[in-house]
């Protein structure tokens, strides 16, 4: 007989920003949180605006039915679940217009459910 140990092990994801010596442009103790909320068949808002390296955490929850959001650029995704709030962090370190998506089925009007990310 084997005993079995339990070993879980808890993953925390801790959003700690570096200790990085500000520029004085801002408190990096403070990451801005940008709310999207998912519906039938748009985010809103549809266009986020970014400055590039500066961390942002998306905040997702959905007005209606499970929906995903993808930004491939920067490597997020996430559900997005009726009732819950998704919360993903990223550091834009380009400029540009990315496009990002919802890559969960929420019906007819799904394929054309997208937004974009601007960053400056
Ligand atoms: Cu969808």
């Amino acid at each position: 007989m084997r005993q079995a140990a339990p070993s879980l092990i808890l993953v925390a994801w801790l959003v700690a920003c570096g200790g990085k010596p500000g520029d004085g442009a801002n408190d990096d103790a403070d990451v801005k949180v940008i709310p999207i909320s998912a519906h039938q068949w748009a985010f809103a808002p549809a266009q986020i605006d970014l400055n590039v390296n500066e961390p942002v955490i998306f905040e997702l929850t959905s007005a209606d039915v499970h929906h995903g959001f993808n930004l491939p650029d920067f490597g997020v995704r996430a559900d997005v679940i009726p009732g819950q709030k998704a919360r993903v962090e990223v550091t834009p370190d380009k400029t540009g217009t990315f496009a990002f998506f919802c890559d969960y089925f929420c019906g007819t009007g799904h394929e054309g459910m997208q937004g974009q990310v601007v960053v400056q």
